[in-house]
């Protein structure tokens, strides 16, 4: 397992380490990856991880168990009566699963909860000694005019003033990161998803913010100082500046696989169409068939990336 195969015409890939842009990190005798509840003093890395090629992260645990799943079946990896075990069990903060070369695990809500499990990902692939390593964040959103079920892969993820800059306050002080996502991944993820015919994918903008409500122009927060009308000009002012979505993680993964040296992308389904509304009310059987979709794309760019039998 784990030896990707090269599309037609593609250049022999260079093997790509992961960047750890930290100094003090080689100073340190053990690492305890707290979160994951994994670590450099009692567990293999190298043998447990040191085979991955793809991670796909997605908020919940119960969506990454059925991701997983399906690509062990698809893959014929594993054996079909067996469960795959959550390698991260020893604590629920995050879980995560293993199938070959395919590594899925949940982030939870919001960029601080991404970012802290980013953190330990990024070092536990590092001490595994992977290369050439591609994060795919598989999630949902709210589209901005596009008929709700579309996929959206992130070209840049945007901040609320529409800039591709992630603001990091480090030691006290705003550090801008670039939050741009690999264009030749998105590209082929698009195709993926033209190819399998069953919904509409596009590529744009994704504006990420802090929280779902006001951070997003709901109306249906607890708290809202602004009128529908504002709203409605703050949205169409996204739209026009090539936003096609919103959610709350995707400049974390932008900024970190730039830093870190990994391709990254971000693949998103819309619930809803936000210049119709702001509450989700479609049926529990769309929602769910809805959030296969990321799902069901990514499996169509592991079958071809992995030749899938
Ligand atoms: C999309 O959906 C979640 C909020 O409902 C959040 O994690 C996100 O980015
Ligand atoms: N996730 C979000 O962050 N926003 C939405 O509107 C839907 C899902």
């Amino acid at each position: 397992t784990g030896t990707a195969k090269k599309t037609e015409g593609e250049q022999p890939s260079k093997e790509t380490a992961i960047r750890v842009p930290n100094p003090h990190l080689q100073k340190m005798k053990e690492d305890v990856l707290y979160h994951l509840a994994l670590g450099t003093g009692t567990h293999n890395l190298p043998a447990l991880f040191g085979d991955v090629k793809f991670v796909c992260t997605g908020g919940s645990p119960l969506r990454m168990k059925a991701f997983i799943t399906s690509i062990a079946k698809e893959m014929a990896i594993g054996s079909p009566a067996c469960d795959l075990p959550n390698i991260c069990a020893a604590t629920d903060r995050y879980a995560m699963y293993k199938a070959g070369p395919v590594l899925a695990l949940s982030h939870g809500i919001g960029m601080s909860s991404i970012a802290t499990m980013l953190h330990e990902l990024i070092k536990l692939l590092h001490h595994a000694k992977c290369s050439n390593v591609i994060i795919i964040r598989i999630g949902t959103s709210g589209g901005i005019g596009l008929e709700p079920g579309s996929v959206v892969i992130t070209k840049q993820a945007v901040n609320a003033s529409f800039k591709p800059q992630l603001e990091q306050m480090v030691l006290g002080k705003s550090v801008l990161r670039n939050t741009d996502l690999d264009e030749k991944l998105a590209e082929e993820l698009l195709e993926c998803g033209k190819e399998l015919h069953q919904f509409n994918t596009v590529i744009g903008n994704t504006m990420c913010t802090l929280d779902f409500y006001e951070g997003q122009a709901r109306l249906d927060g607890a708290i809202c100082s602004y009128t529908e009308e504002d709203k409605m000009k703050y949205l169409k002012a996204a739209h026009e500046a090539g936003v096609r979505n919103i959610e709350m993680e995707s400049a974390i993964v932008a900024a970190m696989c730039n830093l870190s040296g990994i391709k990254g992308a971000v693949v998103c389904v819309t619930l809803l169409n936000r210049l119709q509304g702001d509450q989700i009310t479609s049926s529990h059987e769309a929602l769910v068939e809805y959030e296969e979709r990321p799902q069901k794309l990514v499996g169509q760019f592991l079958k071809k990336r992995l030749g899938g039998k």
